[in-house]
């Protein structure tokens, strides 16, 4: 080994570093380069350790081109270093640029179930006709649900068959009347409230029943209400409804009202039943410590889901309530 192969392999090994440092493309095969440049195994170190076979006083010589060599390489591999993370850098911020000019994807919109919408339009209307919204308990007494309307202890509607008993005397409401009840025990007349919730009877669900429905129930009470007001208020409300369809009155008979009646209108060719209605019976009156000789009123109570159903043409109530938003989102 000379001094001039040394200073050859000094002069080649820089010549390749530079190279291959340069055309590293990824921080680990650069830093793989490093490991065989300045590692312990390394192309520098090799050079160094072979210097103890020339002559002592060449081996300065070499020594200080070896050192040199190995601060350019450092300085070398820390510059690649560096440009190497930049351009990873650039690649990641193009790579996660948000276009914000790229159209929406879709974002999903929910609204109003049908059932609230119908309830909504139905409440709107007697709103505009001056009533005021009134609600109350689901869960009842057997007074506030039955007796004080009139309903008679041996009635069917009673019956454990047809209502949800909960133990003692509450039960769940089986129409929303008791929130009427309930607020004439705290204001006087004259009144004119709407309720709409949610009530309950024992019905084997089918294509047009189901255990739990809703309701909407009006009430008028005042001086010298007679059944022309009566049929006033249902014609206005149904033929605002339902746009101008004949409507028809047919005589009825329910505990908590004399005379009553149930209103078809002609939907279609066809005489649908959609709401009952009637005078509030002065027993219900009297019973609220109202002079029937002073006091009239009428009411007037409609299912939400015949609404709905006829409104949208839903041929089975059940899909109103199994949340298929396939189905729902129609609306
Ligand atoms: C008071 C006095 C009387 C409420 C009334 C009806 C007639 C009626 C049915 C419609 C379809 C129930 O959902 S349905 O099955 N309701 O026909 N409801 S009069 O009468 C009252 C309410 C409160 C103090």
């Amino acid at each position: 080994m000379t001094l001039k192969q040394l200073t050859l392999e000094l002069d080649q090994l820089e010549a390749e570093a530079s190279k291959a440092i340069a055309s590293a493309t990824d921080e680990s095969s650069l830093e793989q380069i490093r490991v065989s440049l300045l590692g312990k195994k390394g192309r520098v170190s090799a050079v160094l350790s072979s210097m103890g076979k020339i002559p002592g006083n060449e081996r300065p010589l070499i020594g200080q081109r070896a050192n040199l060599l190995k601060a350019q390489l450092q300085g070398l591999l820390e510059g690649r270093l560096r440009d190497l993370k930049s351009a990873a850098m650039a690649d990641l911020l193009i790579g996660e640029t948000i276009d914000v000019t790229s159209p929406p994807t879709g974002v999903l919109v929910g609204h109003r179930h049908p059932l609230v919408s119908t309830t909504e339009k139905i409440v709107d209307l007697f709103c505009g006709l001056g009533y005021e919204v009134v609600q109350g308990p689901e869960v009842e007494n057997d007074y506030y649900n039955f007796s004080a309307l009139n309903i008679p202890e041996d009635h069917p509607a009673r019956d454990m068959q047809d209502t949800f008993y909960l133990g003692g005397n509450l039960l769940l409401r089986t129409h929303t009347s008791p929130v009427q009840i309930r607020y004439l025990e705290n204001y006087q007349p004259p009144v004119r409230i709407v309720s709409p919730g949610r009530v309950f009877r024992r019905d084997a669900a089918d294509a047009t029943h189901s255990p739990v429905f809703h309701q909407v129930e009006v009430l008028a009470i005042d001086q010298g209400l007679n059944f022309s007001h009566l049929r006033g208020t249902v014609m206005a409300f149904l033929n605002s409804f339902f746009g101008d369809l004949p409507v028809r009155f047919r005589a009825s008979y329910f505990p908590f009202t004399e005379p009553s009646a149930e209103v078809d209108v002609q939907w279609r060719g066809r005489w649908l039943e959609v709401m009952g209605c009637g005078m509030v019976d002065p027993a219900v009156l009297e019973g609220l410590g109202l002079d029937p000789e002073h006091w009239s009123g009428f009411a007037a109570g409609l299912g939400v889901e015949r609404f709905c159903m006829v409104r949208h043409e839903i041929d089975d109530i059940r899909r109103l309530y199994n949340s298929d938003l396939r189905f729902l989102e129609q609306f």
